[in-house]
């Protein structure tokens, strides 16, 4: 799929708007995405440190990579495509409605000033037990817990981070708002993911059956790009500024 040349969308301002995120909104914060050269998964086996199974076969292991990106997000501030997502919000805030669907769990699109925000797989800054029954509920927590997993004070089980690892479900209630909203959108726009993940990766099906114009902005052409009515390729904080410049 060839590549249109940025221009501004024609977005009322009474318009429904989904925008889906990935790991490439953040890589201009200096955050690694997963799956492109140099990515996280280049340096750790996904299988090891975001499964429930690598979880409980090595806890300090999987804290060990958890404390390190902990401490990268905390040094690392939004950049102008977090920014352009936070102004088309308050754009439409007054007669449009708006949702911002992340896989991101660095917490930059809320620290841009985005509100409506579904953090879907969770966040690098919570933890909480791993056992379902534990009373306990998740926290924020900003600490490193590189020497060793922490238990729970309440019933002595791992405390893990608040992140949905490979093979566990995402939340319902965030699924289904997500779904819903999709369904009933009059744009949706995908930025900075490759398109491999399951369930987010077909969210734009939804869209693509409700018939509305797919916006995606992303380095690579990714696995789903034909989905998409138009494709930009390019850099997120150097394209969203000039799509969504009417709302800057
Ligand atoms: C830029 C840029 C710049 C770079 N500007 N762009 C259906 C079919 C097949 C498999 C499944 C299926 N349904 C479910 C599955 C299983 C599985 C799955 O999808 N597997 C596939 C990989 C094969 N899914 C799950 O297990 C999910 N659970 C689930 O579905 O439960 C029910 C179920 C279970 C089992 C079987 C069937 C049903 C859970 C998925 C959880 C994913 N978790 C992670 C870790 C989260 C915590 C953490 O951060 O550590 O989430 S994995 C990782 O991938 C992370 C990300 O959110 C996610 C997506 O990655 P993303 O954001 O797309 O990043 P990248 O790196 O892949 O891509 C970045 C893109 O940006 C690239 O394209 C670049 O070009 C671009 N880019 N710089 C713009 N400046």
């Amino acid at each position: 799929m060839i590549s249109d040349t940025p221009r501004p969308l024609n977005i009322a301002p009474d318009a429904s708007v989904v925008v889906v995120t990935g790991a490439g909104v953040s890589a201009e914060s200096g955050i690694a995405t997963f799956r492109d050269k140099g990515g996280v998964w280049e340096q750790y086996d996904l299988e090891r440190v975001a499964t429930p199974e690598g979880f409980a076969a090595d806890p300090d292991l999987v804290w060990r990579f958890y404390s390190e990106r902990r401490e990268q997000v905390l040094r690392c501030d939004p950049n102008p495509a977090h920014r352009a997502l936070a102004a088309l919000e308050r754009f439409l805030q007054a007669r449009g409605r708006f949702l911002l669907v992340t896989q991101n769990v660095d917490g930059l699109h809320q620290r841009a000033g985005s509100r409506e925000v579904l953090p879907i797989h969770g966040s690098l800054l919570r933890t909480r037990c791993s056992n379902d029954g534990c009373p306990t509920r998740p926290v924020d927590d900003e600490r490193s817990y590189k020497n060793g997993a922490p238990r729970c004070p309440e019933c002595g089980s791992w405390l893990r981070p608040d992140v949905v690892w490979f093979g566990e479900y995402l939340d319902p209630e965030m699924e289904r708002q997500a779904r819903l909203a999709i369904a009933d959108c009059d744009w949706f726009l995908a930025v900075g993911t490759s398109g491999v993940v399951h369930p987010v990766a077909g969210y734009v099906e939804i869209a693509a059956d409700m018939g509305v114009p797919r916006v995606l902005v992303n380095l690579e052409p990714p696995a789903n790009v034909r989905a998409f009515t138009s494709f930009y390729q390019g850099k997120a904080g150097e394209v969203l500024p000039v799509l969504l410049s009417f709302a800057l």
